[in-house]
């Protein structure tokens, strides 16, 4: 059992969040999540501000645990989302692909923990003054949209630089990336990749298969050049957007490949439009299994190695 301000703040039984995906990040998954103890997200994506209502109500059937939701601040339906939150008393909400700022003082009346995702130290600093109640630092390994700081250097300059929480994301997927984590000073840790490949989660089949045969150099990022980087399986149609990009092919065009291309990986599995967002784990990640499984493994992982890394490990430490 590994205690945490994290598990403490929130009542979850595992300092495991599961990240709020697009498209895959549905109310069934969050509620398995939950269910087995971690903290599942809505994913609001883009959809309007009644279907994640509706999403949230669904998770209160599914689950009595506490679950959140995460708000695509991107997202045209953002000002919505984020009244439907405070409206459904959701205990948690965190935000990312932008600062939440103007929304903070409405959550915190309703009682709701805000958790920013931060790509940046000064964003943390930033989060800290405005409210949050714990930020996560995720690092550009992680699938989607992301920042320029990797994990490893991430987390420790936001732990540095906030007294609040911090949650880890990006590149972790098993007991080993989630000790060293807490060993970088966060108090817990947040997974997309491997909860793409959960039995719940609704991604189609061919989502899940090329995840899990993806190699530790499978993903690619393309979208740097128009300033929203996101990360991605290599497969012919993101090798093409790269290419479009490194050729200063226009914006709208660009974009009109892009655009709803990550729903026809989810949905309909298309790998010649597709874009399968994952993180450079998914090469460690090598099956299909139950949510609740899953973060029974990434739990049992990691406590001997919190307990004795040395001894595990080999090494003597005088
Ligand atoms: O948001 C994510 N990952 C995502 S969002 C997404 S959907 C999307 N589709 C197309 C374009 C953009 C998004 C797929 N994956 N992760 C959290 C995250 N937030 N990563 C990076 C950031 C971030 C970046 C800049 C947060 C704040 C920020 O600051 C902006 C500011 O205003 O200071």
């Amino acid at each position: 059992m590994i205690k945490t301000k994290i598990t403490q703040l929130l009542g979850i039984q595992y300092p495991i969040f599961q990240g709020g995906m697009a498209w895959v990040a549905d109310a069934k998954l969050a509620a398995a999540v939950s269910n087995g103890g971690g903290l599942g997200l809505i994913g609001a994506a883009s959809a309007p501000g009644e279907v994640v209502r509706q999403m949230i109500r669904e998770a209160k059937s599914l689950t009595d645990k506490p679950f959140g939701v995460n708000i695509m601040l991107m997202s045209p339906y953002a000002d919505q989302v984020a009244a439907a939150c405070a409206e459904e008393g959701v205990r948690v909400v965190t935000t990312g692909a932008g600062n939440p700022g103007k929304y903070m003082e409405m959550w915190k009346a309703a009682g709701i923990k805000v958790i920013p995702v931060v790509p940046s130290a000064a964003l943390a600093k930033r989060m800290e003054r405005a409210g949050a109640d714990a930020v996560v630092a995720e690092g550009c390994e992680s699938g989607g949209h992301i920042g320029e700081l990797t994990t490893m250097a991430l987390v420790p300059q936001v732990v540095d630089a906030v007294s609040i929480p911090v949650i880890a994301a990006g590149g972790i997927a098993d007991g080993r990336g989630m000790a060293a984590a807490f060993a970088l000073g966060a108090q817990a840790v947040q997974c997309g990749t491997i909860f793409v490949c959960a039995q719940e989660s609704p991604a189609c089949e061919t989502y899940k298969r090329l995840v899990v045969e993806a190699g530790d150099t499978g993903t690619i990022v393309t979208g740097r050049e128009g300033g929203a980087p996101i990360r991605s399986l290599k497969t012919k149609f993101t090798r093409k957007l790269l290419k479009m990009e490194m050729d200063k092919v226009s914006r709208e065009e660009f974009e009109k490949l892009a655009a709803g291309s990550l729903r026809k990986a989810v949905q309909d599995g298309n790998i010649e439009e597709g874009t399968f967002m994952a993180g450079q784990i998914a090469g460690m990640v090598g099956k299909v299994a139950p949510a609740a499984q899953i973060i029974r493994e990434l739990a049992e992982g990691c406590e001997p190695l919190l307990l004795h890394l040395a001894q595990e490990r080999g090494i003597t430490v005088e």
